[in-house]
């Protein structure tokens, strides 16, 4: 079949994130990258719709199954607003954007990007200690300033905890934390989520849910494993906090915000250097108390071992499924899968419940695929939400 060459076909893509399948790290890296940076510039001003507006575009790219090649190729694709695609044009003629390139360099980004990756140090914090001048952890330490408890962790372990954590890591810490909660709830289920769970090779954290089949067999489960993380000697820090969440039968109650209510518990374990997966397991077999590898390896600061960022989360299993859903990510996935609950089904999705508005009821769901069923989207495995 020849002819003349036609031109190839404009990118079919739906505008919303969760009508997507968006692998990792998609084709046009340079492009996700590059939009990447000034999401993340934009967020540490505190603007969450420019923020916003560049994680959509930036998603829109990931999710593309080839890589673009010129700007012709953009016509007719949603989520890329004019900005991106200025953007997007310089980087596909120079290989190169001025504008990202200025964002990174800038002192103000890089400013920011060092005091929010302390751990317990948010944007607004982090913008009042810029404003008066603090640009370093030497800066944050001479001010004066009264750090709470997990500021205080997260300077003491600041490179550890800013340097990425691998799928081998997660791994050995899932290992640990299967046998905490077997130990102290035998029947209790462990699953990994987050990034980890989308098939990322590395995340800034580990996050794990925690359920029990039977209902309310994981109530106070949450301070059972702490204690027993503690008396292992597994824990650097750990902040749990209470769930407050109740459905109300009126639906007074149904989910309104993002905000989670699950029993939680934001923690920093300690790593050791040669607690690879299968070291750990088999540790625990021969000796369940001490799972505490002595190591004659050293780690960052010479120590034998590492401080890695874990979230815990317990869920009761009526609730499972939506935890599960909310807990996965991404997070510009979870937020457009709100979105169109809302806009296209008139329906409040959260990780604890769905709400119908139109039939004024709670749509119950035993698994992921049931949720995207009740909202009318077909199904996107995990390793297809890195949008
Ligand atoms: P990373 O940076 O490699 O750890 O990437 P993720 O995707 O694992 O991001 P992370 O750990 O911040 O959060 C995992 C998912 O959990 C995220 O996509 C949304 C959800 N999540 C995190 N914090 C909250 C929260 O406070 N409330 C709710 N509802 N969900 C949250
Ligand atoms: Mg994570």
């Amino acid at each position: 079949q020849q002819g003349d060459p036609v031109e190839a076909p404009a990118f079919l893509a739906a505008s919303y994130a969760c009508q997507r399948n968006t692998p990792q790290p998609g084709h046009n890296t340079l492009l996700t990258a590059a939009l990447s940076v000034l999401a993340e510039s934009a967020e540490l001003n505190g603007d969450e719709g420019r923020g916003l507006a560049f994680r959509r575009s930036e998603g829109l790219l990931r999710s593309l199954d080839r890589r673009v090649q010129g700007p012709a190729e953009l016509r007719g694709l949603p989520c890329l607003g004019d900005h991106s695609q200025r953007v997007i044009q310089d980087l596909l003629e120079n290989g190169v954007s001025s504008e990202v390139e200025e964002t990174k360099s800038s002192p103000r980004y890089r400013a920011m990007k060092l005091l929010t990756g302390i751990f317990g140090v948010g944007v607004k914090t982090a913008k009042r200690w810029f404003t008066e001048g603090i640009c370093s952890l030497a800066q944050l330490e001479t001010s004066g300033h009264s750090l709470n408890a997990a500021q205080q962790a997260g300077i003491k372990y600041y490179t550890d905890l800013n340097q990425p954590v691998s799928r081998e890591e997660a791994d050995a810490v899932s290992v640990m934390v299967e046998g905490v909660v077997h130990s102290v709830l035998p029947g209790a289920r462990v699953t990994l989520a987050g990034g980890f769970r989308r098939g990322k090779m590395s995340g800034h954290d580990v996050d794990f849910l925690i359920t029990h089949p039977d209902e309310g067999k994981e109530e106070g489960l949450i301070h059972k494993i702490i204690a027993c993380l503690e008396s292992r000697g597994l824990l650097l820090y750990q902040q749990t906090t209470r769930n407050t969440y109740r459905e109300s039968a009126k639906g007074a109650g149904r989910p309104s915000s993002s905000m989670d209510r699950f029993d939680r518990c934001f923690s920093i374990f300690k790593l050791t250097n040669d607690s690879s997966p299968e070291d750990t397991r088999r540790a625990q077999q021969q000796d369940p108390e001490r799972v505490r590898v002595e190591a004659d390896q050293t780690g960052s600061g010479g120590r034998p071992w590492r401080a890695v960022r874990v979230d815990l989360v317990v869920s009761p299993i009526s609730q499972f499924a939506f935890a599960l859903l909310g807990w996965t990510g991404s997070k510009l996935f979870e937020r457009e899968m709100r979105r169109w609950a809302v806009r296209e089904r008139s329906m409040s999705l959260s990780s604890h419940a769905l709400y119908d508005r139109n039939q004024e009821r709670y749509l119950r769901a035993s698994s992921e695929e049931e949720i995207f069923a009740h909202l009318g989207l077909e199904y996107v495995s995990p390793t297809g939400r890195n949008a």
